[in-house]
């Protein structure tokens, strides 16, 4: 398939862990919160979700059983990829962050690499790394490398050459963080020269510039774009979302605008290798 014809996946993350109601109120926190939120966005076009879960009170968890219920509500709506956060929150240790694979979701995020976050340290070291590929691995769930600066993309290409993460590689770009690669048109090339070929790859960034990499990665080729208030709480400068599936619909209207089609759930997961449920 030439790239024009590869359909776009939409990932909607709608939680996160550092965002508040204060950012923005249309936060979901409880799991059937974010049920509702994930069923609204699959209908706007969302194949995959992004997920962290949240004490009622907002603040970031690691239960499982908040995990457990937030995928089962959501399976009872829509049959929408499930993919659950091993970035957790700056604080969390890694047996917190990986608490979410025993949900069995259909992905899990990898870290493949240390950062500074804002003034925080976000510590990955390799062995926390093939951790988690091991217990993924153990359970069926397939993986998602989330790559915040071009020295991750290269420790996650050896993941994949000594057969520490599963072909082929799905490669989640994320640009803007402080701390992270910038949200620049070098930056993105950059990023994307490591990737061996097949490799599934989509983008996700923060900040101003968000949309426009967006764009720029859809014309580029990007199998699959993220958007979600983890990611971004605005529509356009100073308007704020109303909700997540605000925001995708707006992400799929930009894919549309750029002459590219979005991927159904159906063709998602097929393009990620997850079993049609
Ligand atoms: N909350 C950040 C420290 C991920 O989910 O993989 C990590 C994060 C990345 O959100
Ligand atoms: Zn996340």
């Amino acid at each position: 398939m030439s790239w024009d014809e590869l359909p776009v996946v939409v990932t909607v993350a709608p939680t996160g862990a550092e965002v508040t109601r204060a950012d923005n109120p249309a936060l979901p926190h409880t799991p059937a919160e974010i049920a509702a939120d994930v069923a609204a966005c699959a209908s706007a076009g969302a194949s995959v979700c992004h997920l962290h879960v949240r004490e009622e009170d907002g603040s970031p968890s690691s239960r499982p059983e908040l995990f457990e219920e937030a995928i089962e509500l959501i399976r009872q709506r829509t049959s929408i990829v499930t993919m659950v956060s091993t970035g957790g929150a700056v604080w969390m240790p890694m047996e917190e962050r990986m608490t979410g694979l025993e949900a069995k979701p259909d992905l899990a995020g990898v870290e493949t690499g240390s950062m500074n976050f804002g003034e925080d340290a976000f510590t990955t070291l390799p062995a926390d790394a093939r951790r988690v590929a091991e217990r993924a691995g153990e359970l069926g769930i397939g993986l998602e490398a989330e790559m915040f600066d071009v020295g991750h993309v290269v420790a996650g290409v050896r993941m994949l050459e000594r057969g520490e993460l599963p072909r082929p590689l799905r490669a989640n770009l994320v640009f803007g963080v402080p701390g992270g690669i910038d949200a620049t048109p070098e930056a993105l090339e950059a990023m994307q020269r490591p990737l061996p070929a097949g490799t599934h790859w989509s983008i996700t960034a923060v900040g101003r510039h968000q949309r426009r990499l967006l764009g720029l990665a859809v014309l580029r080729g990007a199998g699959g774009i993220r958007v979600g208030f983890e990611d971004g709480v605005y529509l356009r400068r100073g308007v704020l979302a109303s909700s997540n599936a605000e925001l995708v619909s707006d992400a799929c209207e930009l894919v549309a605008t750029l002459g590219r089609r979005i991927a159904t759930i159906d063709e998602a997961r097929e393009l990620l290798s997850c079993a049609v449920r």
